[in-house]
């Protein structure tokens, strides 16, 4: 849901976590699976890296540059206030945008193969961000954004 309208998104999506959550998102309703073995050691090393606890993670394909992500904040109740999201990237490097929610002041981050993104404090209350299409790129993205889903 985007300012309360329906809209696709234009890529794969699965919910996992180190119990069942269900979680809200963008308007549609996740059940997790239990995370496998790897996708837990790299919720460790989210936390290692910015002293967050992480049980869940939203892993997003890129199938190529027409995949992509509009303009949101991952603000969603079960997130709580101020959430820590915790966001590596793997494959095609692509532009993540930020853009202020009063000011409209834009960034540009490319977030390259193995990167990780800590957003914290008040990112998701006064920014939204998004993952604009680029269409000339053919190859694929992985996104792994770890979560902690309060209960
Ligand atoms: O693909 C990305 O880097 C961002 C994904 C995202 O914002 C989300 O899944 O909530
Ligand atoms: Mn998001």
């Amino acid at each position: 849901m985007v300012y309360g309208k329906a809209h696709k998104i234009p890529r794969l999506q699965a919910f996992c976590g180190d119990s069942h959550f269900s979680y809200s998102y963008s308007g549609k309703k996740f059940k997790s699976e239990i995370w496998p073995q790897g996708v837990k050691q790299l919720a460790e090393l989210a936390t290692q890296t910015c002293g967050a606890a992480f049980n869940s993670v939203l892993a997003n394909l890129y199938r190529d540059g027409k995949d992509c992500m509009g303009w949101h904040a991952d603000d969603e109740a079960e997130l709580g206030k101020a959430p820590v999201i915790a966001s590596f990237s793997f494959g095609q490097p692509r532009i993540f945008k930020l853009k202020h929610r009063l000011s409209a002041q834009q960034y540009d981050i490319e977030l390259s193969n193995g990167s990780l993104l800590i957003m914290a404090g008040c990112t998701q209350e006064f920014w939204y961000h998004s993952l604009p299409k680029r269409l000339k790129l053919d190859k694929g993205r992985i996104n792994l954004t770890f979560r902690y889903i309060h209960t």
